[in-house]
C-alpha cells in the first residue's frame, strides 16, 4: 500500500477526534510495517494521551522499523506527556511521513529535526492541504489567537430564521436538526447570543448518543449578564460548562448569582454593539477552544460578519419562502456596496431531507 493510501487513513482516524481534543488538535497516526498496519490511533478525548502514543502501544515491538504516518509534526516538548519524537525514536521506528509541521512555539520543526538528528528517515508535506483543513481550529488558535469560527444558519430560501412574530420552530425538516447536532460534535463549542437563549431556552448540547464524550461548552453573549436564573442553560451548568461573554460593566450581583450553580462569567470591554468581540475570540482561545459553532441570532452572525471573523458558513435552506417582513439570518451591518460585501466560497453541498445544506468558507480574496 502506498504512503497516500495510509496518510489517508491517519487523516480519517484524525477527523474523528475533532471537537474532542481542545486545547490540542486532534492528530491521526497510523503504523506500518511490512505492508501490515500494526497500529492506529488518534489524539485521546481531551487532548492526552497523543495519537503517536497510543499507536505505538497498539503496536508494541511490531513498531520497529515500521513507517509511522502521522498527520501533524510529532511533538518535541515535555508536556504532561513525554516528547512523541522520543517514543518514536525509542519504539524504534525507521520512517515517519509527517502532514504538516507543527505551528506550535515549543513544536514547530523540533519533532521533525529530532527524528532525523537519531537517524530516521522524514518525508513532510504529505497531504499537506487536507492536514491543514483538518488542523484549523488548532492552527488558528495558535497563530492568530481565536478559535476557528463556524456560523451555522438555518433558513428558508429567502434567508428567514422566523416569522414576524417571531415563531421559528421548525423551519428545516428533522434530518437537518440531526445534521446540526452532528456539527455540534466536530466543534468544542457552541455559541449564541443572548436574544436567542432568552427565545428558545435551549441547551445546547450535542444529542446524538455516542457521537461526542468531551461535553460542548455552551457560551452567550451576553453583554448585560440577562440569562434567567431558571434557564435550562443554568440549570445544566455543572454537567457541561456555560461561559457568558459579558461587558466589564455588567452589575457583579448577577453575576455572583450567576457563577453560583457554575456558570464562568468572561468580562470583557465595552462595544457599542454589546460586547468587543475579537476581545471575547481571544478569550475563548486562551481558555483553549480551537472550534467555535455559532447558531445565532441574527445580531451575533451580523456582527460576526461585519468583523469579518466568520471563517465557514453551515447554511441549511429549507424549501419555503417567508417574504420581507419574516426575521432575516442576519441583521444589517452596514454594507452599502457590493465590495464590501463578506464572500464566501462553496466547499460541499448535500440534500437533507427536502432541505439543502451548503458549507462555505471564507473567500480567500477577502482575507
Ligand atoms: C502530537 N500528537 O496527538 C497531539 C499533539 O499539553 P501537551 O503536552 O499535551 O501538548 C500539547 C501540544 O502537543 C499541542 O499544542 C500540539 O503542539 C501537540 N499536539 N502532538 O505529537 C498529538 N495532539
Ligand atoms: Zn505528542
Amino acid at each position: 500500500m502506498c504512503d497516500h493510501h495510509h496518510m489517508q487513513a491517519a487523516l480519517g482516524l484524525a477527523r474523528r477526534g475533532l471537537g474532542q481534543c481542545w486545547p490540542n488538535p486532534s492528530v491521526g497516526c497510523v503504523i506500518v510495517r511490512d505492508g501490515v498496519v500494526v497500529g492506529r490511533s488518534f489524539t485521546a478525548p481531551g487532548g492526552r494521551p497523543h495519537a503517536e502514543t497510543r499507536a505505538l502501544a497498539m503496536a508494541g515491538d511490531a513498531a520497529r522499523g515500521a513507517t509511522a504516518y502521522v498527520t501533524l509534526e510529532p511533538c518535541s516538548h515535555h508536556g504532561r506527556t513525554p516528547p512523541c519524537a522520543d517514543a518514536l525514536i525509542k519504539a524504534g521506528v525507521a520512517r515517519v511521513v509527517v502532514a504538516i509541521c507543527d505551528p506550535d512555539p515549543r513544536v514547530s520543526g523540533r519533532g521533525i529535526a529530532r527524528l532525523r538528528d537519531a537517524g530516521i528517515e522524514v518525508v513532510e508535506g504529505l497531504m499537506a492541504d487536507e492536514a491543514a483543513a483538518l488542523n484549523e481550529g488548532f492552527i488558528c488558535r495558535v497563530t492568530r489567537r481565536r478559535p476557528m469560527i463556524t456560523l451555522k444558519l438555518a433558513t428558508t430560501l429567502d434567508g428567514r430564521i422566523a416569522t414576524s412574530t417571531g415563531e421559528s420552530q421548525w423551519i428545516t425538516a428533522p434530518e437537518s436538526r440531526r445534521e446540526a447536532h452532528a456539527l455540534r460534535g466536530r466543534h468544542d463549542a457552541v455559541m449564541v447570543g443572548i436574544g436567542t437563549a432568552l427565545a428558545d431556552d435551549p441547551d445546547l448540547t450535542c444529542r446524538i448518543a455516542g457521537y461526542k464524550s468531551v461535553p460542548m461548552v455552551r457560551i452567550v453573549a451576553d453583554s448585560h449578564l440577562r440569562l434567567s436564573l431558571t434557564s435550562r442553560l443554568v440549570a445544566t451548568a455543572g454537567a457541561a460548562p456555560v461561559w457568558l461573554l459579558a461587558r466589564e460593566d455588567a452589575a457583579a450581583e448577577r453575576a455572583e448569582a450567576l457563577t453560583r450553580p457554575g456558570v464562568s462569567v468572561i468580562s470583557l470591554p465595552d462595544s457599542p454593539t454589546g460586547v468587543d468581540l475579537a476581545a471575547a475570540l481571544q478569550q475563548l482561545a486562551a481558555r483553549g477552544l480551537t472550534r467555535v459553532l455559532v447558531e445565532g441570532g441574527a445580531g451575533l452572525a451580523a456582527s460576526l460578519l461585519q468583523h469579518d471573523l466568520v471563517d465557514h458558513l453551515a447554511w441549511f435552506h429549507a424549501p419555503g419562502v417567508i417574504g420581507g417582513d419574516g426575521l432575516p439570518a442576519a441583521q444589517g451591518f452596514g454594507v452599502t456596496q457590493l465590495a464590501a460585501m463578506r464572500r464566501f466560497e462553496r466547499v460541499a453541498t448535500s440534500a437533507l431531507g427536502p432541505d439543502m445544506l451548503s458549507h462555505f468558507r471564507r473567500s480567500p480574496a477577502s482575507s
